[in-house]
């Protein structure tokens, strides 16, 4: 299973191409545009959001309502197009209706990006760094969900932190899946306490001109042992998932279970002692104390929850903004202002449910192989018939 998308923030649209779906998945549009709209979500976005509708137009590689196992590409149209026809058109155009970016903003791709490009300003790197490309990601996203769920696999986020508010509780699977289904949105928290504490961060930067970042924890429910492998560094689940989330925008640092806290612990009160006959799982009666491992030992599923928590730096566009330099007289000046979002954890953590579900998804494909949905399920279902009987 291969993904990939293109298209610039304030261009025509957005493009998401999915390839290696086995034929026969059911495809629902209106799935997909739900978790487009998830994403959109979330208390701190920016205007833009008020602009957008994001819907997944479908071209190709679905009939009748399910995958035929060619690439599915996906169009994802910018309603903000219509006030940029002039400003980024494909064609050079009047150049005098050029919006430059004419300072770098630190913490962006900016300073880097025009260096390396041999831009003159950071306008089309911001285009393309922007997270505007995680819609994209989304829609993919929610095609390898499709796949996921017709073998009992489910994906879903919820937050954890904004800025110094956290909550202080473990949350349970069915908690998380539940905030999926609210009709609003506002930290994606499953407590209303710690949601109003996170609330009042993102007002106190809202108050000051600031941003503010948090973490969002995304869990896979249902997937059976042995997905992933030790045996090389590049096929370990733990490796890939890492990856996957790290590449989404802002995100700063990738945590598996409780890896950061493990470090400051002894093993014995890390370790997840194992027991038997103590699961409710349907493929294995292995049980597990709790879960710190975060569902992955070794690179491989361990039939636990799998657990990837993802660390987001405060938004880096800034309304009142750092120090900067002018591109044209390298004079210090301001960094440039674009209106922008002060907090973006509930829209990440949806993101990162779409590179996750992605990511196990091409394992799960890899693994159980199959052309067809069917075949696929007799794979899946023949290991884990193997794996209760071990
Ligand atoms: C985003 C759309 C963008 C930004 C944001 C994410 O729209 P615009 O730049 O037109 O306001 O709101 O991207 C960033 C600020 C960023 O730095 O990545 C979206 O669709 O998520």
């Amino acid at each position: 299973l291969r993904f990939s998308t293109a298209g610039e923030s304030h261009g025509e649209s957005l493009v998401a191409m999915v390839s290696g779906m086995p034929a026969g998945v059911v495809v629902e549009q209106e799935f997909i545009d739900r978790e487009m709209w998830r994403r959109q979500k979330g208390y701190g976005r920016g205007g833009r959001m008020r602009i957008e509708r994001d819907s997944a137009h479908i071209l190709s590689g679905v009939r009748h309502g399910k995958t035929i196992g060619s690439p599915i590409a996906m169009v994802i149209a910018n309603n903000d197009w219509k006030n940029w026809t002039d400003i980024l058109p494909v064609e050079a155009g009047d150049a005098t209706k050029h919006k430059a970016v004419a300072s770098p903003r630190p913490g962006h791709a900016d300073l880097a990006g025009s260096l390396k490009y041999d831009f003159p300003d950071a306008r089309y790197v911001l285009e393309r760094a922007s997270a505007r490309e995680s819609a994209a990601r989304v829609a993919a996203g929610a095609v390898a969900k499709m796949l996921l769920r017709a073998l009992g696999v489910e994906v879903a986020s919820h937050v954890i932190r904004v800025g110094k508010a956290e909550l202080g509780r473990a949350a349970i699977w069915e908690e998380i899946a539940a905030l999926q289904l609210k009709d609003e949105v506002l930290l994606n928290c499953v407590d209303a306490e710690a949601e109003a504490a996170m609330k009042a961060e993102v007002d106190a930067v809202l108050r000051t001109g600031d941003t503010v970042g948090g973490v969002f924890e995304v869990v896979v429910h249902g997937l059976p042992p042995g997905v992933g492998t030790h045996a090389n560094w590049d096929e370990r689940m733990d490796g890939l998932l890492a990856q996957a989330v790290m590449s989404l925008q802002a995100v700063k640092a990738v945590e598996l279970g409780r890896g950061v806290t493990a470090a400051e612990s002894v093993g014995s009160a890390v370790h997840d002692a194992i027991g038997y006959q103590g699961s409710d799982k349907a493929f294995t009666k292995f049980s597990r104390e709790q879960n710190n491992a975060g569902g992955v030992e070794g690179g491989i599923s361990n039939g636990e929850d799998v657990v990837v928590r993802g660390y987001l730096k405060p938004i880096s566009t800034l309304r009142r903004p750092l120090g900067s330099v002018s591109f044209e007289t390298r004079e210090p000046v301001k960094a440039a202002y674009e209106r922008s979002d002060v907090c973006v954890v509930p829209a990440a953590g949806v993101a990162a449910e779409a590179m996750v579900a992605l990511t196990v998804a091409r394992l799960v494909v890899e693994k159980f192989g199959g052309d067809s949905l069917r075949e696929m399920q007799r794979n899946f279902n023949g290991y884990c018939e193997q794996i209760r009987a071990y």
